[in-house]
C-alpha cells in the first residue's frame, strides 16, 4: 500500500467521522426542562421546529405541564417525564396546573 493510498483512506475516514458528527448533532435539537424546587429549568428555552422537549420532574411532589390549547400533561410524579414535539414556530407559554405560579416559555423557531 502506497503512502498516497493510506493518506486518502485517512481523509476518507475523517470525512466519514465529520458526517457522522453532523448527523448526530442534527438530532441534538431535542431538549429537556427539569422541574426542581417549584421551578422550570430553564424557564425560557429556544428550539428549532420539529424538536421534542421533555419535562422531567425532579421534585418530590407532583407537577403538571399545561399550555392553554396546545398541550397538557397528566400529573407527573417524581422522576416522571412528559414530552411534546413542537412542529410550528411561535412562543409557547406554559404553567403547572397544580401550582399556576410556575411558568415557562418555549420559543420555537
Ligand atoms: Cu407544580
Amino acid at each position: 500500500m502506497t503512502f498516497a493510498t493510506l493518506c486518502s483512506l485517512a481523509i476518507r475516514s475523517a470525512a466519514a467521522a465529520i458526517m457522522a458528527f453532523q448527523m448526530t448533532s442534527a438530532h441534538c435539537e431535542d431538549a429537556t426542562v427539569t422541574i426542581d424546587n417549584f421551578t422550570f429549568e430553564p424557564a425560557r428555552l429556544t428550539v428549532k421546529a420539529g424538536s421534542t422537549v421533555t419535562w422531567k420532574n425532579r421534585d418530590d411532589i407532583p407537577h403538571a405541564i399545561v399550555s392553554a390549547g396546545k398541550f397538557k400533561s397528566k400529573a407527573l410524579d417524581t422522576d416522571d417525564s412528559y414530552s411534546f414535539t413542537f412542529t410550528t414556530a411561535g412562543d409557547y407559554t406554559y404553567f403547572c396546573s397544580l401550582h399556576p405560579h410556575m411558568t415557562g416559555t418555549i420559543t420555537v423557531e
